[in-house]
């Protein structure tokens, strides 16, 4: 079937008549339809249309406009089974994990639903008499939402329902590998009466699509979650027009386990946090950190149940690893452990494509994990998304802290202990926006704020209350009632 873009609430092509294709990763014989491949004129009647919208919806109180999101909520609540299996078909994750992607967006509707009765300003009192002052939150105006396919329903909850909640309108190119999950957030969107304008939905790629989006002059925010290059890239076409840029960028998020860790729950934190998602997570744990009194124990365990995990197609419920997303991917995570022996970290399993029977059909790759690996190795710095893990032994404390901060990145980090004071110690040494005590480096909850520093981004936060600050600006206000000029800071 041929899908459309989706502007001023009407389905329309594109401007190119050219096409792309969805596939099934776990199995290309799939199809998940046809979408266009759009492109800079296609997105200037989009944004034109969400600035028509702008006018009349930053209108609409918020509490209204919250009320719409509670309706969506429950309509995507009603259709979870049916989102979770066509996710799991267009991008691969096991139907399990599709299921909580599909939930973390409903929760993040209903949270921001909830949000358009308190979107909380402040008042504060004035130092002059007979004077009021406080400050209110504004929509910014139209904003660019810019999304990935790892996570192709949660994370464009995370940018569009604060955005809408506070009264922007969004343009939203949601990544070419998951139209179709897109699509559908869309049509609920369509089905519980959005005004027209509000969302707007174009298909296509990067260059053809998301570059004239962010370059385009009435476009004054732009959200995006994807890889650090890109993302510098967008950060520039901001900064020309003095827009406010959200960036969510790459992760290379470490699991430290101290000698006295327990050992069980940390090498099933570690199971799940690196090979979960298939590896495909911006929070997925690649660098695995053991003190030294633990190291070959935990490794041994942690290797003998890594070549038991089941890889196939993510709809079988005895999958436990999905494919990867695609063939440039798989060729990319090859690339990395190609070059992890080549720089003598020693392969202990793993280190090929799923080529047997069905796994023929997709983008398999076997989970991988490499011990013996130093600071100075490309597979301990770069950020490869996929499900490979390097594994790093340290002295002590000091050591883990040292080597896990020992990158550009910053999103999510872990440690188990089950010392109260080198838990709490690690909480202030490691340089990320999220740390997890006796727990994996996965599963944020949409009401905190979610983020990284350093290479990650550039300071912002998505999800909580952090997302309201992100997707609004501030209004002050003076009431002066004394009637006579009244002049601040103390001048007669
Ligand atoms: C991502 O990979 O960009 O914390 C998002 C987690 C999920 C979100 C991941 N709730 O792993």
């Amino acid at each position: 079937m041929l899908y459309k873009n989706y502007i001023e609430g009407q389905w329309i092509d594109s401007a190119t008549g050219k096409t792309f294709k969805s596939l099934n990763p776990a199995d290309t014989s799939d199809e998940l339809g046809e979408f266009p491949a759009s492109n800079a004129q296609d997105v200037a009647k989009a944004v034109e249309a969400a600035d028509r919208a702008f006018k009349t919806w930053s209108k609409v109180t918020a509490p209204r406009r919250g009320e719409l999101l509670f309706d969506l909520a429950e309509k995507m609540k009603g259709r979870k089974e049916e989102l979770s299996q066509l996710m799991t078909r267009e991008m691969g994750k096991v139907l399990k994990e599709a299921r909580g992607d599909v939930q973390e967006g409903i929760d993040m509707t209903y949270y921001m639903a909830a949000e358009g009765r308190r979107l909380f300003g402040y008042t504060t009192p004035a130092e002059l008499p007979l004077k009021a002052a406080y400050a209110i939150r504004r929509p910014i105006g139209r904003i660019a939402a810019i999304t990935p396919w790892n996570f192709p329903l949660a994370i464009p909850t995370w940018k569009i329902m604060p955005a809408l909640v506070a009264g922007n309108t969004v343009v939203w190119k949601p990544a070419s590998d998951t139209p179709r999950v897109a699509y559908e957030l869309v049509k609920i969107f369509d089905e519980v009466g959005l005004p027209k304008g509000v969302l707007n939905l174009i298909f296509g790629g990067g260059s053809d699509v998301g570059v004239p989006l962010c370059k385009h002059p009435k476009i004054n925010m732009i959200s995006f979650t994807g890889s650090s290059d890109t993302g510098k890239e967008i950060y520039k076409y901001g900064a020309e027009k003095l827009n406010q840029v959200h960036l969510e960028l790459g992760g290379k998020n470490p699991i430290v386990v101290l000698e006295d860790g327990d050992l069980e729950l940390a090498v099933e934190g570690i199971l799940w946090s690196a090979f979960g998602t298939t590896g495909q997570r911006c929070t997925a744990c690649s660098r695995l950190i053991i003190e030294d009194g633990v190291y070959e124990k935990i490794l041994g365990k942690l290797v003998a149940r890594t070549e038991k995990l089941r890889l196939g197609n993510g709809l079988d419920p005895k999958t436990d690893v999905g494919p990867v997303v695609n063939r440039s991917s798989q060729e990319k995570v090859g690339r990395y452990v190609e070059m992890g022996v080549k720089e003598g970290a020693k392969l202990l399993c793993g280190g090929e494509m799923g080529k047997d029977g069905d796994l023929k059909k997709g983008f398999f790759y076997r989970p991988t994990i490499f011990s013996d690996v130093t600071p100075q190795m490309r597979i301990f710095q770069d950020e490869i998304f996929g499900p490979v893990l390097s594994v790093v032994k340290a002295k002590d404390y000091d050591d883990a802290i040292t080597l896990a901060n020992n990158t550009v990145y910053g999103l999510s980090s872990s440690i188990y202990t089950q010392d109260i004071n080198k838990a709490q110690r690690a909480i202030e040494d490691l340089e990320a926006g999220i740390t997890y005590i006796n727990s994996g480096t996965i599963g944020a909850e949409v009401h905190l704020p979610f983020g990284g520093v350093k290479n990650t981004g550039n300071g912002g936060r998505e999800a909580g209350l952090a997302a309201i600050d992100e997707y609004t600006e501030w209004k002050t206000v003076y009431i002066d009632y004394s009637g006579r000029l009244q002049k601040a800071q103390g001048i007669d």
